[in-house]
């Protein structure tokens, strides 16, 4: 899968995708990630790329040749790359338009600073406007960075071949259940028991249980969502029924 990312600030890009998986995955060459300076597409001699707005206002406005040209460039290069403006006013991220957008071969990200880009820009060359949430960035940068990392761990043999994505949180819309590592006893909190046991169908349903309850407490609107099995379903009754009998008060 291929990246392209329009900014006008590629160094941003450098360390972040380098590390760790996504820095692996590049290595392998499972992905490509290309930065594309705006700037190097205004043809003019001081290569502006932006302007005040028409109508007056604060700020400046991404000028839309610079970004025309840009597009276009890496358009000739591969028609059907898809391209994608990073704003607030886009469609919510979430692991669901996560695996669409992986399903694709090519993306261009486009990042806005300042106010923006001329409106021009969109109506022509954008496919898909996202937002990362609801929460004002500097510019579209960060956001991208976002896309890439989500979208690059589902691609085959970005994750390790033992853990595949769909064991993850999301995939099955509840939230993860508690992690463990040595030492068993750290200031007088232990392990949970069950963890050592060894008893593998006795682990496996004792962390089910644990991520309905997490979920359940923490974000009921997913569980509304969720494809429960008879046997998760039973489980939920189980917990809630619990709760009820609990005179802690703290719910689960
Ligand atoms: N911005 N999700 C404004 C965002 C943003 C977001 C990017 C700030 C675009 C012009 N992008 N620029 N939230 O806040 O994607």
């Amino acid at each position: 899968m291929r990246f392209d990312i329009l900014t006008l600030f590629p160094h941003m890009f450098s360390s972040p995708l380098r590390e760790s998986i996504v820095g692996k995955a590049i290595e392998k060459g499972l992905i490509q990630i290309r930065t594309i300076n705006i700037r190097d597409f205004a043809f003019d001699k001081h290569q502006v790329v932006d302007d005040t707005p028409y109508g007056g206002g604060q700020g400046m406005v991404m000028k839309v040749e610079p970004i025309a040209r840009a597009i276009e460039w890496v358009k000739s290069q591969n028609p059907s790359a898809w391209t994608i403006y990073l704003t607030p006013q886009g469609k919510q991220f979430n692991q669901n338009i996560c695996q669409k957008l992986s399903s694709r071969s090519h993306l261009i990200l486009l990042c806005g600073r300042y106010e923006g880009v001329d409106e021009r820009a969109r109506e022509l060359f954008v496919d898909e406007e996202i937002s990362i949430g609801d929460y004002v960035l500097t510019g579209g940068e960060l956001a991208a960075m976002v896309i890439i990392d989500a979208v690059s761990r589902l691609l085959p043999g970005v994750l390790g071949s033992d853990r595949s994505a769909e064991e993850d949180s999301f995939f099955n819309s509840l939230l993860e259940y508690p992690q463990y590592t040595l030492p068993f006893d750290f200031r007088g909190r232990s392990v949970p028991e069950v963890l050592l046991s060894g008893n593998h169908s006795a682990i496996s349903l004792w962390r089910r249980r644990e991520a309905l309850k997490r979920t359940l407490v923490r974000r009921p609107d997913l569980l509304d969502k969720a494809n429960l099995s008879d046997e998760e379903k039973k489980l939920l009754d189980d917990i809630l029924q619990e709760s009820k009998t609990d005179k802690s008060g703290d719910g689960v």
